[in-house]
């Protein structure tokens, strides 16, 4: 086995120039680090320690609704051109209160739609989507550049919308993006490693998740929705894999052929012909669920788990759209009416977890927000990444709508990552995020979080790698009670997270994940 794991590493194709300057106490690092990894993963589920979870009465203070009721008063302090002053987006989704016949090619919206370079489709009888062109019309447009065309036809577009009594809602249909940056280096699962300081493999910025294995397997029952790039069914290390559909409709983006299907593989989602494809969704499912125990890679938060991947971003990211979609597709709140309407099958099961490892500038709308506050009524509990853009995550959709958990990153020290992560109040809890730039304890390697990539593994660091940490533990809380609600699951992480100072939390980040409080004492 140990040998297996040796040989990983040196075959792997861009692991060479690596081996090339390796210096020999660092081979032995390695082999030790190896070595470490199979021992967790090598332990026996013990049939005597059952482990049982904190009384949830005993939670004060609800943090996830408190952030919720911040995100709300934020949200209602917007005007319509708020929505449109941040993000990038190209058309406009409107539900309108009744099935109505195309808006914008009958009746007085006629002429707007000509001056504006309006093309509408209909999503539902109820919902339009407006695509905005990008191409000058009028002659004072000619010197006008693309993007900002497009936002200034979108408030006269708003005008017209707020004005239009048969309007329920409108946002703009903002790009959204993976939220993970990736290094091509392998090995060691510092990230799921007792919480320590750095020796015994111990980390500062360890999670407990590891301590866990040898109680709880997790439960197949629960089932956690990876709304991301799809997913490589064939890999190694796939794993607890039972469902999936393709949610990306642009026809350019998809890079399939074709709009949604019931196929989630991923087909790469390489944005432009000097970019590789990431694998992004299969680097995010296996921290949640990959295969361990086979000597393989890495291991996943949980042995037993039931991940549907949901394929929503394809080449050069998604669209907010089609993900609000998949978000009530995968927590079974779209009636037999809608799924016909929308040409799509129910879920095999309502996911008791959603992970959007994903975002992008923009605000929640209004329309946005209740979604994800239907969602988490219904049970479902969602983890957002709270972004990479170092700035506060009240500017990025979905991690500023309320309802969701938001998640910052953490590095292998237990800090925020100042160098990318977002913060806020908006932001619930810290998870490891890694970073491929520091290698903290000295054994040749960035400290990014190891999962799988195509035909491989690869250390990813972003908010992306964060945020399926925080969905892996709620799998194991659920597994063991099924009965919570989101709220209280959430809570349970945040009130039993660690403590952050000052210096390890310069902004607002919330805890660190931790699971200790699931072990027996
Ligand atoms: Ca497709
Ligand atoms: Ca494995
Ligand atoms: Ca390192």
């Amino acid at each position: 086995m140990i040998y297996k794991e040796i040989m990983i590493l040196y075959i792997r194709k861009r692991s060479f120039e690596f081996v090339w300057r390796l210096h020999m106490t660092k081979l032995r690092a390695m082999l030790a680090s190896s070595a470490l990894i199979i021992a967790s993963t090598s332990l026996v589920f013990s049939q005597e320690m059952k482990l049982e979870l904190p009384d949830v009465g005993e939670l004060e203070v609800d943090s996830f609704n408190q952030r919720s009721e911040t995100a709300n008063k934020k949200i209602e302090s917007y005007s319509s051109l708020d929505y449109l002053s941040i993000g990038n987006f190209d058309s406009i989704i409107v539900e309108y209160s009744s099935s109505m016949k195309n808006p914008f090619a009958d009746g007085q919206n006629i002429a707007a739609a000509a001056t504006l370079g309006i093309t509408a489709t209909k999503i539902t009888p109820e919902t339009y989507e407006l695509q905005i062109s990008s191409q000058p019309i009028l002659a004072s447009e000619f010197d006008t550049d693309n993007s900002a065309l497009i936002k200034r036809r979108a408030e006269i577009l708003a005008n017209i919308l707020d004005s239009d009594e048969s309007v329920v809602d409108w946002f703009p249909n903002y790009n959204v993006t993976k939220q993970a940056i990736s290094d091509p280096f392998y090995e060691k699962q510092w990230h799921y490693f007792p919480n320590g300081s750095f020796e015994d493999g111990k980390f500062p910025g360890g999670t407990d998740i590891s301590e866990l294995w040898s109680f709880s397997p997790g439960s197949s029952d629960v089932v956690v929705a990876v709304l991301d790039t799809g997913f490589l069914f064939d890999h190694e290390d796939a794993a607890n894999v039972i469902d999936g559909f393709d949610f990306v409709s642009d026809l350019d983006a998809s890079n399939d052929g074709d709009g949604w299907d019931s196929n989630a593989q991923d087909p790469g989602d390489a944005c432009g012909p000097l970019n590789t494809n990431s694998w992004h969704g299969s680097h995010v499912a296996g921290t949640i669920g990959a295969l361990g125990h086979n000597g393989l890679g890495g291991v996943g938060i949980n042995k037993n788990v039931s991940i549907i991947p949901v394929r929503v971003l394809g080449k050069c990211g998604g669209n907010f759209n089609d993900i609000l979609t998949a978000v009530l597709w995968a927590a079974d709140l779209l009636d037999s009416q809608s799924l016909i309407e929308l040409g799509l099958p129910r879920v095999s099961k309502k996911a008791n977890i959603i992970n959007m490892s994903l975002g992008g500038l923009g605000r929640c709308q209004r329309g946005a927000a209740n979604i994800f506050q239907r969602v988490a009524e219904s049970g479902t509990l969602v983890v957002v990444a709270a972004g990479n853009d170092a700035r506060n995550a009240s500017d990025f959709v979905p991690a500023s709508c309320p309802g969701v958990m938001t998640v910052a990153a953490s590095d292998m020290s237990g800090s925020l990552v100042g160098r990318y992560s977002n913060f806020g109040p908006l932001v619930s809890i810290m998870a490891p995020g890694g970073d491929i730039k520091s290698d903290l304890d000295g054994n040749g390697f960035p400290d990014g979080v190891f999962s799988m990539i195509k035909d491989d593994y690869a250390f990813f660091n972003g908010t992306s790698m964060a945020a399926p940490h925080v969905a892996g533990l709620a799998a194991h809380i659920y597994a063991l009670n099924p009965d919570l609600s989101p709220s209280q699951v959430a809570n349970l992480m945040i009130k039993f997270g660690l403590q952050r100072n000052s210096e390890q939390c310069p902004r607002n980040c919330g805890p660190l994940l931790n699971a200790r409080f699931l072990l027996p004492n």
